[in-house]
């Protein structure tokens, strides 16, 4: 198919309009209208400009084959229908032709589609970009980090059953013939709560239930696990089977990927073995003991999970079972319990940031060239939960920054092509979430810097102190006019329910309940215990845990766990910024994680919160169709006597000949350097309507000569 014909596959009103910049008349019911019109017929990508709208399809739908890929190689971005490869390919080509790093943003909240996209992406890149038996192996390495990463790092939640618990950003590197090199990734903050706990209906990470499904019978002994979930206090239950899921399977899938990925024997048994200690641990019990000099002391219960558990780690039973032993008046069983679970949680997620740098260490590239960049970024989806905490609070200020960026990115593309081409720029009235960023972030009075001032405060401090604070200092501001909007954002009014404040997100409210936030923004580990844990005969385990050598006893205490993710998450907006960014806006059609239904109050409210209809605005906000002269020309000369069948000029010339002729009003075209622009779309179904009557007229005409002839 030639460019020429590609717009008429895009307007095709079979299966909807493939762009919604093109879409008339424009508002929020035709535009889900389009996408339900073109998600029954399987087609689940639109296009608004450059960016494109994925649907989850909930099934698996025949076009991500070989073919397709051979289908869309090298092709221009609107030659064939919308499709995630062809913002692949326009990304790779423009990366190695053009020299231009590329960023890939996946947004879209949780089960919409976001990780399945990141890998078509990857997998699509891998098949166009070189090869030979080095580029094979890095391209090999690079995509089998997804299944290492996916086994520890994602869960079965009530949205997904494979949801991301982590960020993650891989920068995929290439040399200047478009050949991978390598790769980095970095992750954010693991959900590390669920280690210990998991909501009603949800998993722990699936290697827990890989490793017990999956192990030989001899792997098994040599960690002392047994194969039965329900042994295990932190393996829920109620969801440990989930259909579609083989974990057995899975865990061969691991293996073997961990092998590809460059894994020693040795580490893998080192990483189970930690996996098999975090189960041990769950199951410690404790009870108060009373002791000669009259205090009351917790105690470990049953000492054969401890026993287990330190034989696994070389620990000598005696250290660890003292670290657990509390003898504080009040509350030492509650004492005990939270300390297991808080070295549960760190030991679990330090060893998957270990599994993170170790990967890193196999697949960063070998050679020291100049390097083209891209980078792919999936992160954990918007939530909204019943029961929102500090997890959801960080996951959804990483949405409004990236979000945030979304909005900061597009605007400047496209003031920056109007300004390439010389054409007048009005500003766009857009909602600018940047006073929700400022809420949260903001250095003195954000949300983040206070509860960071709680927590290194002297005194008691309690969730309920912090939750004052808030409450204080966000009702002080109200009264200033220059912060009123972006207090506005904070919610807060005597309806709302105990230990709760509520933030007006660009998603959608969300009530955040203060219990747990000071203390998972501390992520303080008892002394005892991680003195505990570096005095293991286990290698790995000691790595983890630094700050347990005596001889660094007086560390300066590791900043919170908000400052630490504020600070990751500055670094990674920096980084985008430098590079030329495409957006995959990810879109989950209902809520059963079914195929086929399309539940319209769900994907309108979705469309509502990505500001998709305002990205439509956006860019039909000057003009909302641009073409380069010389296709435009050629498409469209037919129309015309004067440049027809040739124009000897400069195309501009001859665009300008032919819009007069036809007698398009002044106002809805404007001439760029090298494209004209068109300000409505209905101008130019205009010209594809008067084109198509030409070609009929045409086609009647040769066959009246032809049947003349016989
Ligand atoms: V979360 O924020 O990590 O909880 P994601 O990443 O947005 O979420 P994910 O990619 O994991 O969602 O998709 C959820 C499920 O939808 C997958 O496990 C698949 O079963 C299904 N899915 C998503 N995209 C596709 C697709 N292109 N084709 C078929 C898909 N199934
Ligand atoms: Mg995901």
């Amino acid at each position: 198919m030639s460019k020429m014909e590609v717009k008429t596959s895009l307007l095709d009103n079979m299966i909807g309009v493939g762009d919604m910049v093109l879409l008339e008349p424009l508002n929020e019911d035709s535009f889900i209208e389009n996408l339900r019109k073109r998600f029954d017929h399987n087609e689940i990508y639109t296009y608004i400009g450059s960016v494109v709208i994925s649907m989850n399809p909930y099934r698996a739908l025949p076009i991500f084959t070989p073919d397709k890929v051979e289908e869309y190689r090298n092709r221009n971005f609107y030659e064939l229908s919308p499709h995630i490869y062809a913002l692949a390919d326009e990304a790779y080509r423009s990366l190695r032709d053009q020299d231009k790093d590329q960023c890939i943003l996946i947004t879209g909240e949780s089960g919409a589609g976001k990780t399945e996209a990141s890998k078509l992406v990857m997998s699509y890149v891998a098949a166009v970009c070189g090869k030979g038996q080095e580029v094979n192996k890095v391209k090999e390495q690079l995509l089998q980090s997804n299944p290492v990463l996916e086994a520890f790092g994602n869960a079965k939640t009530v949205r997904n059953d494979n949801s991301s618990r982590f960020g993650k950003y891989m920068d995929i590197e290439f040399d200047f013939k478009g050949d991978p090199l390598g790769g980095v990734i970095s992750n954010y903050l693991l959900e590390k709560s669920r280690v210990v706990k998991q909501p009603r209906g949800e998993r722990n990470f699936h290697i827990f239930y890989q490793l017990l499904s999956g192990a030989s019978e001899d792997t098994l002994k040599k960690l002392k696990l047994d194969r039965d979930f329900s042994k295990y206090n932190y393996l829920s239950l109620d969801s440990a089977v989930v259909n579609g899921l083989d974990d057995a399977a899975s865990f061969r899938t691991v293996r073997n990927a961990m092998q590809i990925v460059g894994f020693m024997e040795d580490e893998v048994q080192s990483v189970l073995e930690l996996v098999a200690a975090v189960l041990k641990l769950g199951n410690i019990e404790f009870k108060p003991e009373s002791r000669v000099n009259g205090f009351d002391e917790s105690r470990v219960k049953d000492k054969n999970d401890l026993k287990e558990m330190c034989e696994l780690l070389g620990i000598e039973q005696s250290v660890l079972e003292r670290a657990f032993s509390f003898r504080t008046v009040e509350a030492k069983m509650e004492k005990a319990y939270y300390a297991r679970d808080a070295l549960a949680k760190n030991l679990y997620s330090r060893m998957f940031s270990w599994l993170v740098n170790r990967i890193n260490e196999s697949i960063k590239a070998q050679t020291k060239t100049r390097k083209k960049v891209m980078g792919v970024l999936d992160i954990y989806g918007f939530e909204i939960f019943e029961d929102n905490s500090f997890e959801q609070f960080i996951i959804n200020y990483c949405n409004e920054k990236l979000q945030q960026i979304f909005i900061e990115l597009t605007l400047r593309e496209e003031q920056e092509e109007y300004v390439r081409e010389g054409i007048e720029w009005t500003n766009i009235d857009y909602f600018n979430n940047a006073i929700i960023c400022d809420l949260i972030e903001n250095n003195t009075n954000g949300i983040l810097a206070m509860l960071d001032e709680e927590c290194l405060r002297p005194g008691t401090v309690t969730d309920e102190t912090f939750l004052d604070k808030l409450n204080t200092i966000c009702a002080e501001h109200q009264h200033f006019e220059s912060r009123l909007s972006k207090n506005q954002k904070f919610l807060t009014d005597h309806s709302l329910p105990h230990s709760c404040f509520r933030i007006q997100h660009y998603a959608g409210k969300v009530l955040y309940r203060v219990e747990g936030f000071v203390d998972k923004n501390n992520d303080l580990l008892y002394r005892d215990l991680s003195q505990a844990m570096y005095k293991a005969n286990h290698s790995l385990m000691k790595a983890l845990f630094p700050e347990g050598n005596p001889a660094k006893v007086n560390l300066k205490r590791p900043p919170t766990a908000g400052c630490q993710f504020k600070a990751s998450v500055a670094t990674l907006m920096k980084n985008l910024q430098t590079k030329n960014p495409n957006y995959i806006r990810c879109i989950k059609p209902n809520d059963k994680k079914a195929a086929h239904i399309f539940t319209e109050s769900l994907v309108c409210h979705q469309a509502r919160y990505l500001g998709l209809m305002e990205n439509v605005r956006v860019r039909r906000a000057g003009y909302a169709f641009r073409q380069a002269y010389e296709p435009c020309l050629e498409r469209y000369k037919m129309l015309c006597k004067q440049t027809w069948p040739h124009w000897r000029g400069p195309a501009r010339q001859g665009v300008e000949v032919l819009l007069n002729d036809l007698q398009v009003p002044a106002e809805e075209f404007a001439y760029g350097r090298s494209k004209i622009f068109i300000r409505n779309p209905r101008t130019l179904f205009t010209l594809e309507e008067r084109r198509r009557q030409c070609l009929e007229d045409l086609a009647t005409l040769i066959q009246k000569i032809y049947r003349g002839w016989k």
